[in-house]
């Protein structure tokens, strides 16, 4: 069975430059090494960062997603990173069987909900489902029993894959939005307890090029929807005054990921500075698109709201007091 090799040298660099007391206060990327991570999102909570990725399980030779739990991990600077082991897997949600896709946590009047895709055991197609656990560490134990959105429920488009990467946003008003989707965005309200869709499941017609992995973020009263275009994918963005669009499309914040097909993002603000959380193929010599690994680098936005393009590095972000 293939298990994931640590960088052992370059592990043993940085412990030796630790114990010298001459390591970098950086984070190098990929900032996860001993496991494949994929699909980050991220949670600000009480001082910390929370990162939660799925486990990138397929062997070298398997072209495939194999992705059976989610990770979580926390920092208070971005660049040391606490290993929370894993609180939730796919076959936690009873009625599904399998497979680990994207996901986004969120905090709700004291309860942290975990959005997560899944594939479903009776309704064919991916689905998403809705965790909840009184940490951010979890554990998640399913809140429904059922899923939240099966494939079943958008039609038009006839792939088994098109409900998936959810990402919830919860506005001032407390009115929560869940985005989602695979060739066509969708959106839905949610309801105050975030455990039902409120209303009608609409489709962002404006995005003629969205592939996937939509994030919905608002900043100086503008909303962003960052989603993923094209394949291999690159990360475009659009703006809003309001949550429920229409989008105005702007370009590319970040290019193809290094080694990777899909360009999985999420975006934070955490200590006065901004993040782009994304993930490549950079671990050799078995990364790739099926074995992918979380990176952050800087994002950066203009003081009109645009967004500049998001510069990949190696050697990833400083520590941040
Ligand atoms: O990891 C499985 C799928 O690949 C995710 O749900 C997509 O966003 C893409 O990263």
């Amino acid at each position: 069975m293939f298990t994931p090799r640590p960088l052992l040298p370059v592990r043993f660099a940085f412990t030796l430059l630790a114990l010298l007391g001459l390591s970098s206060t950086r984070a190098a990327n990929p900032i996860i090494t001993d496991v494949h991570t994929a699909d980050p999102a991220a949670l600000v909570h009480g001082g910390r960062v929370y990162l939660y990725a799925g486990q990138d399980e397929a062997p070298d030779n398997k072209s495939d997603y194999r992705m059976n739990r989610w990770l979580c991990y926390s920092s208070d600077d971005m660049v040391s990173w606490t290993p929370h082991g894993s609180p939730l897997a796919a076959t936690d949600f009873k009625w599904a069987k399998g497979s680990a896709w994207a996901s986004q946590v969120v905090e709700h009047q004291g309860k942290f909900y975990f959005f997560a895709t899944v594939e479903h055991a009776t309704v064919k197609g991916m689905s998403i489902g809705v965790a909840v656990s009184d940490s951010p560490t979890g554990p998640f134990v399913d809140a429904r029993g059922s899923a939240l959105v099966t494939n079943d429920m958008t039609t038009d488009v006839k792939i088994w894959w098109d409900d998936i990467d959810p990402t919830v946003f919860i506005d001032d008003d407390s009115q929560a939005y869940l985005y989602w989707g695979n060739t066509k965005c969708r959106w839905a309200k949610l309801t105050p307890d975030l455990l039902h869709l409120d209303g009608p499941i609409h489709t962002v017609e404006e995005f003629k090029r969205f592939t996937e992995a939509p994030w919905l973020h608002k900043r100086k009263g503008i909303y962003y929807l960052t989603y993923s275009t094209d394949f291999p994918e690159k990360t475009t963005y659009a703006t809003s005054d309001s949550p429920t669009g229409p989008w105005k499309l702007h370009g590319i914040i970040n290019e193809i990921a290094g080694n990777c097909n899909t360009n999985h993002h999420a975006i934070i603000t955490f200590k006065g500075r901004d993040y782009f959380i994304y993930h490549n193929g950079a671990i050799q010599p078995h990364g790739g698109s099926y074995r992918r690994s979380v990176c952050i680098d800087y994002l950066h936005y203009n003081p009109d709201g645009s967004i500049q393009r998001v510069v990949m590095t190696s050697e990833g972000v400083s520590a941040v007091r």
